[in-house]
């Protein structure tokens, strides 16, 4: 069965001290026992992502942290975990149990300076001869009106369900918003090297594809050796033309007059990130020199390949452009650090296996830290001169 990929998925993240009940109440949430609950201490080790669809929310991601006040010799480690978690979180599900601490507090203003939107839940509410107090302690600490929960009665569930589907409504984004209208004849050129997967399309091909048709357009594919042909096999020019960043050049000087241009990478940032911070970020490029520091992020995690844009088309072009003595550091997937003020510069990758709040979460980092941030395909476009020429 197709499977909704997880960074086109609504991810629901729990928090809460060691023992709050996190984990079973995913489970009772569920009705499955999708993960392991147990009186000892830090028996949630690492995060925990659980795919599955929830009626009225759709296609979710569960994810189970360790408690934030771990104090066990890994318990530094379990904590960054949880911190990567929230990285990712639309919502947050913070689980008070017992009392409002400091730990609580700590991590409360955490997710508020990340605005993640916190449902309260007072957990193990069996458990209380009296509720009142720790409910109204955790309303004044969180300003909002806590749900009591009990994993073990269920009592609360569908009060938790209901707030969850109102956090849930999120800001409709289309990929080609803007950009094509119905029954435009859309090209895209895709070329197909050495670090294309073997058999199949990467995620943003696919997606571009299934909305253009969604939109009633035509959809012409070909590569970049192929672009001649396909055009003249067109009875007219295409409206629009989608290529990866890394042909921009070739396929800017093959494209006819009329047809605008834009690439993969581009209708991604706008799709998941912030096309205008990318754009602002990239005129730091103009100023780089020998001895600049430039951050490349990754989110595959795939074993780097030989043609991989990121770690070596990227860096090289860089080198070639700007100077051979740049510092260029990569990093993967989840390893995005904390301070990125030893860089001058952040490119990061377009992002299609994350979800968009992960993105808008990195460019606030780098915001906050005063650090400009572009992404791959904006990088290219202002490298070959072509930024200005191109649609966004
Ligand atoms: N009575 C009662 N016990 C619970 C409830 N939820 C969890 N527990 C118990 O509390 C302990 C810790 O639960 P767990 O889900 O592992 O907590 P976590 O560390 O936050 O993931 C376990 O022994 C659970 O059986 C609940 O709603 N009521
Ligand atoms: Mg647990």
């Amino acid at each position: 069965m197709q499977q909704t990929p997880a960074s086109e998925r609504l991810h629901i993240a729990f928090f809460g001290r060691c023992n709050s009940g996190k984990s079973s109440l995913i489970n009772a949430l569920t009705g499955q026992d999708v993960v392991v609950v147990s009186d000892i201490k830090g028996t949630t080790t690492d995060s925990v992502s659980k795919p599955i669809e929830l009626p009225g929310l759709g296609a979710c991601v569960l994810i189970d942290t360790p408690g934030y006040d771990d104090a066990t010799l890994l318990g530094a480690r379990r904590v960054a975990q949880t911190v990567k978690a929230a990285d990712k979180a639309d919502i947050a599900v913070m689980l008070f149990a017992g009392e409002c601490g400091e730990d609580d507090r700590r991590w409360l203003a955490e997710l508020q300076a990340r605005e993640i939107p916190v449902v309260p839940v007072v957990s193990q509410a069996d458990r209380y001869d009296d509720l009142l107090p720790l409910l109204t302690d955790v309303e004044h600490i969180t300003k909002l009106k806590p749900i009591a929960v009990s994993a073990t009665t269920g009592v609360g569930l569908s009060a938790l369900y209901e707030a969850l589907k109102a956090h849930s409504v999120r800001e409709e984004r289309t990929i080609l918003q803007g950009l094509v209208d119905s029954g435009d004849t859309v090209m895209l050129v895709m070329p197909q090297d050495s670090s294309a997967p073997k058999g199949r399309l990467i995620q943003p091909q696919v997606q571009t594809i299934r909305e253009l048709l969604d939109r009633n357009c035509t959809v012409v594919s070909c590569t970049t050796e192929g672009m001649p042909a396909a055009l003249e096999a067109m009875a007219a020019p295409p409206q629009l033309i989608i290529t990866d960043s890394q042909v921009f050049d070739a396929v800017y000087k093959l494209k006819p007059e009329a047809s605008r241009l834009t690439s993969f990478s581009v209708l991604f940032a706008r799709y998941k990130g912030d096309i205008n911070t990318f754009v602002e970020g990239a005129k730091r490029l103009k100023t780089l020199g020998a001895g600049s520091r430039v951050l490349i992020a990754e989110a595959c995690s795939h074993i780097p390949q030989n043609e991989d844009i990121g770690r070596v088309k990227l860096p090289a072009m860089l080198r070639r452009k700007i100077s051979a003595d740049l510092v260029i550091d990569i990093v993967g997937g989840n390893d995005f650090p904390q301070d990125l003020t030893p860089y001058d510069l952040v490119i990061h990758c377009g992002a299609c296996m994350f979800n968009s709040r992960h993105v808008i979460n990195r460019i606030a980092r780098a915001r906050l830290q005063d650090v400009p941030i572009t992404n791959y395909g904006i990088t290219i476009a202002a490298l070959t001169g072509i930024l200005d020429r191109i649609e966004y």
